[in-house]
C-alpha cells in the first residue's frame, strides 16, 4: 500500500465543491462533531473503496504510518493568511477544514481540541504569528522530531477520565507553501531498527516524565511514563520531544540519548511539502515529525505558509475523554 494518493484535479474540485454546499451552514468551532460526520458522508460519495481502504490504514498501527492525499481540495478561494493567531472571520477556509474533518473521520477518528490549547480551538493556524513574542518564536522555530501532545497518556496506559490523552492521529492541510517548506517525517519502525534491544527494554519501562508542548497555556505533567509502549493491536507506539520529555534515572537518561542519536542520525526522514489543498494525516503513536525553520520567510504580507492542524481520536478513546458539556469536541484535563 502506498503512502501518497493523487487527486485529479477533478477530484478535487469535486471535494471544494461538494463541500462548499454545506460548509457555510456549519461553523467547525461550535458544531464540528455535526460537521464531521455530514462532511464524511459527502466524501464518501466522491471516493472510491480502495482510496478509502487507504486513508483507514493510517489508524492501523501495524499498517501506514502516515499518508498523503495530493490535491485533496482544491482550494479556490481563501483569505489573508492570519498574522496572529486568529481565525480569519471570513467563511473561505471553512472548505478546506471541514474537508481536513471529514477526511479524519474516513480515517476513522473524531476531531478534539484540548481547553487548555488555544481555548480550545479546534483548527489550529499553524503560519508565522506576530502577536506575541512566544508566539513569533514557537510559530517559526526549527521543530526538532515529536509526537502531539507528548504529555498524553495512551489507551493503552488505561487513563482515567480527566487525565491528558495524546491523539491517535493528526491532520494536516496546506493552504499556502510559497517556499515549499517541508513537513519532516520519521517513521518509527525504521528508528527502532536502529536501537539495541536493551535500548528498546528501556525506553519501555515506566521511567520518564513529560509536559505539555508550548502551545499549551498550562504545564501539564504526566509521571511514571514510558517512551515506548506496546500497542492494543500488537505494533510499538512511541511519544517523543527533545524539550518535554525527561528521564527519571540514569538508565533512562542513556536510552533518551540512544533514541535521540538514533533520531537525529536518521537516514529515512522524509520532506512532505504541503502545497494547498494537500492533506496529510500521521499516525501519532507510530510517527515522528518536524518542519525546519521558517524564521526569515516570513512576510506578514497575508500570503505566508499557512496549514491548518487537527486531533483525531480513534472512537474506542472517546468514552476515556473529559469533555464540556456545551461542546463535546473540547477535552478538560482535570487539575
Ligand atoms: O509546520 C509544520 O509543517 C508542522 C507543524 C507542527 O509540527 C506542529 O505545529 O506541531
Ligand atoms: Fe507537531
Amino acid at each position: 500500500m502506498h503512502n501518497e494518493i493523487f487527486f485529479s484535479s477533478r477530484q478535487g474540485r469535486k471535494v471544494w465543491n461538494a463541500l462548499g454546499r454545506i460548509a457555510h451552514r456549519y461553523d467547525q468551532e461550535e458544531t464540528p462533531l455535526e460537521l464531521e460526520s455530514i462532511a464524511h458522508d459527502v466524501l464518501k460519495t466522491i471516493i472510491d473503496d480502495s482510496v478509502l481502504k487507504q486513508i483507514c490504514s493510517v489508524s492501523d498501527n501495524n499498517m501506514m504510518s502516515h499518508v498523503v492525499i495530493r490535491n485533496f481540495v482544491s482550494i479556490q478561494s481563501l483569505p489573508f493568511t492570519p498574522i496572529d493567531d486568529t481565525s480569519p472571520d471570513t467563511s473561505g477556509w471553512r472548505i478546506p477544514a471541514s474537508a481536513l474533518l471529514g477526511l479524519l473521520k474516513l480515517s476513522g477518528h473524531s476531531a478534539r481540541s484540548f481547553l487548555d490549547e488555544m481555548n480550545g480551538r479546534l483548527c489550529h493556524m499553524v503560519m508565522p504569528a506576530k502577536n506575541n513574542e512566544k508566539s513569533f518564536i514557537r510559530s517559526t522555530k526549527k521543530l526538532g522530531f515529536h509526537t502531539e501532545v507528548v504529555n498524553g497518556y495512551f489507551i493503552e496506559e488505561n487513563p482515567i477520565p480527566g487525565k491528558p490523552v495524546s491523539p491517535d492521529v493528526f491532520g494536516l492541510l496546506g493552504l499556502r507553501n510559497p517556499d515549499g517548506i517541508a513537513t519532516t517525517l520519521i517513521p518509527l519502525d525504521s528508528v527502532l531498527s536502529c536501537l539495541t534491544p536493551q535500548i528498546i527494554e528501556s525506553l519501555m519501562k515506566p521511567q520518564f516524565s513529560a509536559v505539555s508542548q508550548s502551545s499549551f497555556d498550562r504545564i501539564i505533567s504526566i509521571n511514571n511514563i514510558s517512551v515506548l509502549k506496546k500497542l492494543h493491536d500488537g505494533g510499538m507506539g512511541l511519544r517523543y520531544s527533545n524539550s518535554k520529555l525527561t528521564a527519571n534515572n540514569l538508565e533512562a537518561v542513556k536510552a533518551l540519548q540512544a533514541l535521540a542519536d538514533a533520531i537525529s542520525h536518521s537516514d529515512q526522514v522524509m520532506q512532505v511539502v504541503l502545497h494547498p489543498g494537500d492533506a496529510l494525516i500521521l499516525n501519532n503513536r507510530t510517527c515522528i515529525h518536524g518542519r525546519g525553520a521558517i524564521t526569515g520567510t516570513q512576510k506578514f504580507d497575508g500570503m505566508d505558509r499557512w496549514l491548518i492542524r487537527i486531533y483525531g481520536y480513534k472512537s474506542s478513546v472517546l468514552p476515556m475523554l473529559k469533555t464540556l458539556p456545551d461542546k463535546k469536541h473540547i477535552i478538560l484535563v482535570d487539575i
